[in-house]
């Protein structure tokens, strides 16, 4: 499924790195893609948002 997710503190290259790497952790197939103005994650995933939301906080990231 397309899981959709704000998440707050994401700024350059690396977090998107962080956040793609976090995620593609627990689902190695996962498509990410990370849009910086906005600060919307896409991903391409069998995990749950919930499961996304996770990885992503677990990095330092706060999902909105
Ligand atoms: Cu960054």
């Amino acid at each position: 499924m397309t899981v959709t997710l704000k998440v707050e503190g994401m700024s350059c290259g690396h977090c998107v790195k962080a956040v793609t790497g976090a995620i593609q952790a627990l689902d190695p197939a996962a498509r990410v893609a990370v849009a910086l103005e906005s600060g919307t994650i896409t991903a391409e995933t069998v995990l749950t948002p919930a499961q996304v939301a996770a990885a992503v906080a677990e990095e330092g990231y706060k999902p909105a």
